[in-house]
């Protein structure tokens, strides 16, 4: 690894740290060097708080050091008035000489006229260091504004022989579901990697089927982080408003059709109307987009997963594969795409796939 690509990598590192709460926001991290030492550092925690440029600069003690310093930074420094005002016109004040950046911000108020405003006034720039690796770490941002669509990662727990559940009922009826027995196919530190996926993506869906059937919270509980937002397809509105869904704790999007009536005093429930006689996974999406939601993480059930992988509307598949043998049941989704990852959490397999074709980086 060069000097450069360290530093760089160091930005990287630092902007994870915002995984999961800068929304609608990029992860972004910025060092300040100085004769080869790291002299100041930040990272961007929260939309509508200081960006990354902006806090490595202010933690430099010594701030006559700056003109003799480079700027590292994984997202293209920005020129416009957000909630904060421009990165670029802060790093020509300090009199900054030389910045490398490590991918572009597609965001289009931004797209490459950050650059241009520092070599304008006289800034050496360098584009593109460690490039794959910083698109791929707001692989969820850029989705969103070169797709136009949030970032879609599939995710579901199968057992040891590929069942999602091990009874398959074809009719939701009451008295099945009262009689269901629980079962676990994850243990319980899979259970915990699963909360974390959570925390780290905008939205969670599931399907009705899931949702009268498992009476999922859809939440944050053994992980320290956000709550996703909840998306729920019900287009007769049959789930129960007693289910863990309608709870009011967490925002929750409703997706029905126009002619069924809504229950307008559940508290943080939103109904949005689809069109239940075209394609739902293309009407699911752009809502979501114009709601500015930059990734979605869907949970089941297979119906609704297969919904997906069937239209290639997918970028990240983590499939947990438990060592119970159910002989019979609902059948896991039968998804190609390239394993890029797979580790073990105590007995359980940990499988991680990209859709090469969609995927925003190599
Ligand atoms: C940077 N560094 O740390 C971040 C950037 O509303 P604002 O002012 O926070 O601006 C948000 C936009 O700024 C965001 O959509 C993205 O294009 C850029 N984010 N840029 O140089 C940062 N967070
Ligand atoms: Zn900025």
């Amino acid at each position: 690894m060069s000097r450069d690509e360290f530093y760089m990598n160091r930005c990287l590192q630092l902007a994870a740290n915002g995984l999961g709460t800068t929304y609608p926001n990029p992860l972004v991290g910025s060092v300040v060097v100085h004769d080869d030492l790291i002299i100041g550092e930040g990272w961007h925690r929260k939309s509508g708080e200081a960006h990354a440029e902006v806090l490595a600069i202010q933690s430099v003690k010594d701030q006559s050091l700056l003109k003799n310093a480079t700027l590292y930074v994984n997202l293209e420094p920005c020129s416009h008035f957000g909630k904060t005002p421009p990165c670029a016109d802060l790093i020509i004040e300090k009199g900054i000489k030389k910045v490398v950046v490590g991918s572009l911000d597609f965001n289009e108020k931004v797209c490459g006229r950050g650059i241009e405003k520092l070599k304008l006034a006289g800034c050496e720039v360098v584009v593109g260091l460690l490039e794959e690796r910083c698109k791929e770490l707001n692989k969820r941002f850029f989705t969103f504004h070169l797709k136009r669509r949030p970032f879609v990662v599939l995710k579901w727990a199968e057992s040891f022989d590929g069942y999602l559940s091990p009874d398959r009922f074809d009719e939701v009826d009451n008295e099945k579901i009262k009689h269901r027995k629980p079962y676990w196919i994850s243990n319980v530190y899979s259970r915990s990697f699963v909360h974390k996926l959570r925390a780290e993506e905008q939205s969670i869906l599931v399907g009705v089927r899931t949702a009268i059937l498992d009476n999922p919270k859809l939440d944050v509980r053994s992980y320290a982080g956000n709550n996703p937002l909840r998306v729920l397809i019900d287009r007769d509105l049959s789930l129960s408003k007693d289910s863990h869904i309608y709870n009011g704790e967490v925002n929750t999007l409703v997706f029905c059709d126009s002619f069924f009536k809504k229950n307008e005093h559940l508290t943080n429930i939103e109904y949005v109307e689809l069109d239940f006689k075209e394609p739902l996974e293309e009407q699911v999406l752009k809502e979501l987009y114009q709601k500015g939601i930059q990734s979605l993480i869907i949970e089941g059930g297979a119906q609704t997963l297969g919904g997906f992988i069937q239209k290639s509307l997918w970028d990240e598949a983590i499939m947990i594969k438990g060592k119970s043998i159910f002989g019979k049941g609902t059948e896991a989704p039968k998804i190609l795409g390239d394993l890029v990852l797979s580790f073990n959490i105590m007995d359980d397999d940990v499988l991680v796939l990209k859709n090469k074709s969609n995927y925003i980086a190599k």
